[in-house]
């Protein structure tokens, strides 16, 4: 049985990666972080009571600043393979915590990579680092591929770029198994409620239901390669199965702006939106809406743009060329743009219905819109 150890394991791509590595067969193994209260929502449906023998699911404590703690994990786990997801892992948060981004996102994978070094596991140990496109911040060319220049414009990016390098020096320089998956924007029913696609998907739901007036947003013009977390998490794996330790982009080769995301999550709900004004002025308003479970008045302004949400430095425009990766590997993604928003907009209502459901029994519901 082989045996992996994900950092992140309480995250979108570490429940996905979870669930996958399991249906492989693996023995997987999770550093989740110590938390006032429960912190494992996504992956409680894999969760095995710790007094059954033979269990396949095991978690443990620790944290990506804690040098010690890595080293007697991995150790004891002796892993076959490493996915080294876990990250302070948004951009805008990164620019007011940038010193503990470093710690945890640059030097936290440092501490992998040493530690599979000094305990001797070079020759058995193979590790996947979550690199990203963020590290190509300012546009340098399009479609970005492998050779594409880095340019990174936040701290969170910086961090990841030190990240990047140190995998790719102890590869050359130690001859271990470490490689770069350099993915692009993934998505899910399951993403983070502060990332802007999924702040839309609640919101329209919410909108849709009654339970919010409005949504606020910063820049509405900025373009992103979405794709589907599901899809990327296989890549991962895909990418420590093959012959050679690489570096990989992960894309869907189609971009879209924000305000173009907006659009096809209320479409979902029947709702059609109609932007007016520029810049900071910008609204939107219900133009139609024609599902009949949704009581929207006609031309009620829905979104807003708020400037708190404007990072200090922006990455405009990704589009990744993952070229590279279908020839070699073969991979193929199963959902698209449409099918993701359709995912993510199913998910959300359903869960929106059961916030109204307590809504109307007379229970407080959390309105919290970060
Ligand atoms: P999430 O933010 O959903 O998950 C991050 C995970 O890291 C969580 O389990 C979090 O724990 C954990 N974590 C954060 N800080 C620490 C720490 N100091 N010590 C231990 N664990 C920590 O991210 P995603 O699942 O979306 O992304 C996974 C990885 O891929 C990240 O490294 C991200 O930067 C990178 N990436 C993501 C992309 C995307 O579009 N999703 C694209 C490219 C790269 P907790 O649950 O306790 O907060
Ligand atoms: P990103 O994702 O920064 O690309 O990083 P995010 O969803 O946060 O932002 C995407 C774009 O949307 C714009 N935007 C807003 N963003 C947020 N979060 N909230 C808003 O209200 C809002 N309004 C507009 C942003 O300015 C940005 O241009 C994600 C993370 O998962 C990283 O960890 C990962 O490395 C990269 O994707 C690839």
């Amino acid at each position: 049985m082989k045996v992996a150890l994900i950092t992140g394991v309480t995250g979108q791509d570490g429940a996905y990666l979870s669930e996958f590595l399991l249906k492989k067969g693996y023995q997987v193994h999770g550093l989740k972080r110590r938390a006032s209260l429960f912190n494992t929502d996504r992956i409680d449906h894999l969760y095995q009571d710790p007094h059954v023998e033979n269990r396949n699911f095991i978690l443990h404590y620790g944290d990506m600043t804690d040098s010690t703690n890595l080293i007697r994990l991995i150790q004891e786990i002796q892993p076959d393979e490493i996915y080294n997801l876990a990250a302070m892992s948004h951009v805008q948060v990164s620019f007011e915590t940038p010193e503990y981004t470093g710690n945890a996102d640059g030097l936290g994978t440092l501490r992998i990579l040493d530690a599979v070094r000094l305990l001797g596991l070079s020759e058995k140990t193979r590790i996947y680092q979550a690199s990203t496109s963020e590290l190509y911040g300012k546009v340098q060319e399009v479609p970005q591929t492998e050779k594409t220049p880095f340019y990174p414009r936040s701290p969170y990016a910086v961090a990841k770029m030190y990240a990047y390098w140190i995998t790719v020096n102890y590869r050359e320089a130690y001859g271990m198994y470490a490689c770069n998956g350099i993915l692009f924007n993934h998505e899910s029913p399951i993403r983070g409620e502060t990332f802007v696609t999924r702040k839309i998907t609640r919101a329209a739901a919410r909108i849709a239901l009654g339970l919010q007036d409005k949504i606020y947003l910063g820049n509405l013009d900025a373009k992103r390669d979405w794709g589907h977390a599901k899809d990327y998490v296989r890549m991962m794996w895909m990418i420590l199965q093959a012959e050679e330790a690489e570096d990989w982009v992960i894309a869907t080769n189609t971009t879209t702006p924000v305000r173009d995301f907006v659009r096809m999550a209320f479409g979902h709900a029947g709702i059609e939106l109609e932007f007016k004004g520029e810049g900071v002025d910008e609204k939107a308003y219900v133009k139609s809406c024609v599902n009949p479970e949704y009581q929207l008045e006609i031309g009620k302004e829905v979104l807003a743009v708020d400037p708190k949400y404007f990072r200090p430095t922006e990455v405009d425009l990704l589009i990744g060329d993952a070229t590279k990766a279908k020839e070699k590997l073969g991979w193929v993604p199963e959902y698209d743009l449409e099918d993701l928003v359709n995912d993510m907009m199913q998910s959300d209502l359903k869960l929106m219905k059961k916030d109204q459901y307590l809504k109307d029994g007379g229970y407080r519901i959390m309105n919290y819109f970060e």
